[in-house]
């Protein structure tokens, strides 16, 4: 990048330095914490603009800001080279500003790539133009990459997180586009950009582990030893070259410090885990009705209806259709009579229509972006001719904020952001439109992967402020750092065994990138669903952090009653499981919100050291003791599963099994796979049909055989009041089958009674 080393500059734990070709740029190494280091080219001369990283965020010192406490830093000159020591890691900045990081005993961590680079892989021009002409140019290069970012690779490197993309666990030989795109064709693995850009990734070497957070909000590339077996590359179009390295011991130490700079992922209301229906294509108060109605004659538990864009007048934002509903405050507070509370979907894009009062507001306050002539810039989406708000414009969050108190005032429970790439119907949004970046004006191009997760923060920040309770926001789109103010859904999926198959790495890796609280559209959202990839779906579904059904108008009606009897009876002992597990859902999400480590995980979070499972894509597990290995394969009652070491016990048949191996296990169609850890205490409730339905205020332990300790939390599941010491915290030891609980921290009212259940203890 650049030529010889001249010179340095230290202050306090960042060094400065002067290269050959740097005038101007202010390289620098900064040391945040023992672990985290961050490098930086100031190519823009604007400093560090991050979008993820808040200073002064949030009610907690946890919540997404850079730690304010020094960290010990030794600088000095070795050779051509100026180390930087903390106490884990030492980076060694070189002639060419070649950073090289170690560990504490000198072992190498990262280097930099000094080789040549090998002849380029990537599109020709004249491929680009072809996939133009096909709406897919979203995801090529289309300017000369200035910030960029060569390192070497190892033999036996995996590569993990990266958000929403598509294909594998491990994003080794893969070149990804942090583009927000709306891909409506079935999600391939050969796809390169998907609806979210979380420029974020975790390197598991045969010793050692480290993550990368490149910082740098505008188009990037990721190539991760698809070019050259050698190293990785990462890089812009624009913005500056700033990245975070953060060394530690573990992956779960390198989320820990990912998601301590940008946010944790912070807990829901309680509600919010159990069960959602939806569907597009809902498009009266009798079909609304008629579902709820369905759900519980059915005898199935669900907390929430989703309103999809059904219920607008015209697709207009903060409307509602009269000609469908009567009187949709009514509808709304009969469902929550149900115990099923209303989740609203609110796109971006306002209509341009004389006397629509938000288009009006908004012109009025010069809300909307513009084009580079200083018009009022319009495309097209649900409701025709539309407008996008600014929502990098402070006062433009603000106001949406307040538009949230027309749902929040006819008594919704909370908001799904879609189209929010943004996604556009006349053709992508030019480069050159005139947005908002906080203070200054900003094209497009700077704010594209930005849009999602300004809308998100200003819907968050609306709910926080009017509705008193935790904010429900779901997002298509975002960035990272999005995890502080909502949650997400992986977007259009199909009725497809690949996307079933998919949905393990996606929402591994997404959580693995602090999105916690993510789920895909169970059954499959475009085509048809079967009723045995219906049956596998709910099965693998239920144990996601957010749990919803959901598909597109014109497919097959996809209610858990629409596939026979059989089915049903299937889906309704996923959903009771489901809700029989809420308290162990709830811990996790607590966990999530005090340590960033996901309630999902891929089985290599829990065992990084064995190999078996660092590339295994079809089992997950929730929290630390419970793996679960779906059937995603159509036609197949019998599958091949692998545990990690110590010993587990078959949650449905008791049987014991040593882990280290693989063995085949017996499927049919109503048994997905589900083992939990010796030792373990599971804490449930009864089943019920919605969270608030009251059975005693009862807790079950339920202890299988070995010994183990768990922590439990509790709270009143819907406001922030335990941020101020509300809830409960119980320390639970088993010794096998003898359960001790013991209050640690009493806060909240206890639990109406508690009862331990020994399972298979012969
Ligand atoms: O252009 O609102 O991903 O969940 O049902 C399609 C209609 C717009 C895309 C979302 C999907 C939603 C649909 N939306």
């Amino acid at each position: 990048m650049f030529g010889k080393l001249k010179n340095y500059q230290v202050s306090g734990g960042r060094v400065t330095f002067e290269f050959e070709g740097s005038d101007g740029l202010k390289p620098c190494v900064e040391v945040i914490t023992d672990t985290i280091f961050n490098v930086f080219v100031d190519y823009d001369g604007l400093g560090h603009r991050s979008r993820a990283i808040e200073e002064g965020f949030g009610e907690q010192a946890v919540f997404g800001q850079l730690p304010q406490k020094e960290a010990e830093t030794e600088v000095k000159k070795e050779g051509s080279a100026v180390v930087i020591r903390s106490k884990k890691v030492t980076a060694k900045v070189n002639d060419g500003f070649a950073v090289d990081f170690y560990d504490r005993e000198g072992n190498p961590l990262s280097l930099a790539w000094r080789g040549e680079r090998k002849e380029k892989t990537g599109l020709s021009e004249r491929e680009l133009a072809m996939l133009a002409g096909e709406g897919h140019a979203i995801s090529g290069k289309t300017k000369e990459i200035r910030a960029e970012e060569r390192r070497s690779l190892d033999r036996e490197d995996c590569i993990y997180g990266l958000g929403d993309k598509t294909g594998f666990l491990n994003k080794r030989h893969y070149e990804y586009v942090m583009w927000n795109s709306d891909i409506p064709d079935p999600h391939e693995d050969n796809f390169k950009s998907l609806y979210k850009s979380i420029p974020f990734m975790l390197v598991l070497k045969q010793k050692g582990v480290y993550g990368i957070f490149f910082d740098n909000h505008c188009k990037s590339f990721f190539d991760l030893g698809k070019e050259s077996e050698d190293y990785y590359v990462f890089g812009a179009e624009e913005g500056n070259l700033d990245y975070y390295f953060i060394g530690g011991d573990s992956l779960k130490d390198v989320i820990s410090d990912y998601t301590a700079m940008t946010g944790r992922a912070p807990m829901q209301q309680l509600w919010t885990l159990g069960y959602h229906q939806s569907r597009w294509g809902y498009e009266s108060e009798e079909k609304i009705r008629e579902v709820a109605e369905g759900l519980r004659r059915n005898n199935l538990p669900c907390d929430c209806i989703h309103f999809d864009i059904d219920y607008m007048d015209n697709y207009k934002v903060f409307t509602w259709n009269k000609e469908t509903y009567q009187d949709e405050k009514k509808v709304i507070s009969d469902l929550k009579d149900m115990g099923i509370k209303a989740v609203t979907i609110i796109d971006p894009g306002v209509k341009v229509e004389k006397d629509y009062y938000v288009y009006e507001e908004g012109v009025a306050q010069d809300f909307f972006a513009r084009d580079t002539e200083g018009d009022i810039y319009v495309n097209a989406v649900w409701p025709g001719d539309a407008v996008f708000p600014d929502f990098g414009n402070p006062k433009v969050r603000h106001w949406w904020a307040e538009k949230q108190k027309y749902l929040i005032d006819l008594g919704v429970s909370g908001v799904w952001n879609d189209m929010n790439e943004p996604a556009s119907f006349r053709g992508p949004l030019p480069d050159d439109v005139v947005f908002t970046d906080e203070d200054r004006p900003a094209p497009h191009s700077q704010i594209h992967n930005i849009y999602g997760h300004n809308m998100a923060k200003s819907t968050y920040e609306g709910w926080k402020e009017y509705a008193g309770k935790r904010p429900f926001v779901i997002t298509r789109a975002c960035y990272s750092g999005s995890q502080k103010y909502t949650t997400a859904w992986t977007g259009d999926n199909h009725s497809i065994w690949s996307h079933i198959r998919m949905m393990i790495p996606q929402i591994c890796n997404l959580g693995m990138s602090g999105m916690n609280f993510v789920g895909a559209d169970v059954g499959g959202f475009g085509s048809d669903a079967t009723p045995e990839l219906f049956a596998r779906w709910i099965q693998a579904g239920c144990f996601m952090p957010l749990f919803r059904d959901h598909c597109a108008l014109g497919g097959r009606r996809q209610e858990p009653w629409q596939f026979g009897e059989e089915v049903l009876a299937i889906s309704k002992k996923y959903m009771d499981l489901r809700y029989e597990l809420l308290p162990y859902l709830y811990d996790l999400m607590h966990e999530t919100e005090m340590t960033g480590i996901p309630m999902v995980r891929p089985l290599v979070l829990e065992y990084e050291a064995d190999e078996n499972v660092r590339n295994r894509n079809d089992e997950f597990m929730l929290g630390d003791r419970m793996l679960i290995a779906p059937v995603v394969e159509q036609g197949a009652r019998e599958r091949m599963v692998y545990l990690p070491e110590g010993i587990w016990y078959d949650y449905w048949t008791g049987e014991r099994r040593e882990g280290g191996s693989f063995f085949v296990k017996e499927a049919p169609l109503d048994v997905c796979p589900v083992y939990v850890k010796a030792g373990a205490v599971i804490p449930k409730y009864p089943v019920r049909l919605h969270v608030g339905e009251d059975k005693d205020d009862l807790l079950i332990l339920e202890a299988y055989p070995g010994e183990g300790t768990y922590g439990h939390y509790q709270d009143n599941g819907q406001d922030f009041g335990y941020r101020q010491g509300e809830f409960n915290e119980y320390k639970i030891s088993n010794r096998n089958g003898e359960v001790t609980v013991e209050k640690q921290h009493q806060g909240y009212r206890d639990y109406g009674k508690i009862e331990v259940v020994r399972r298979f203890f012969g």
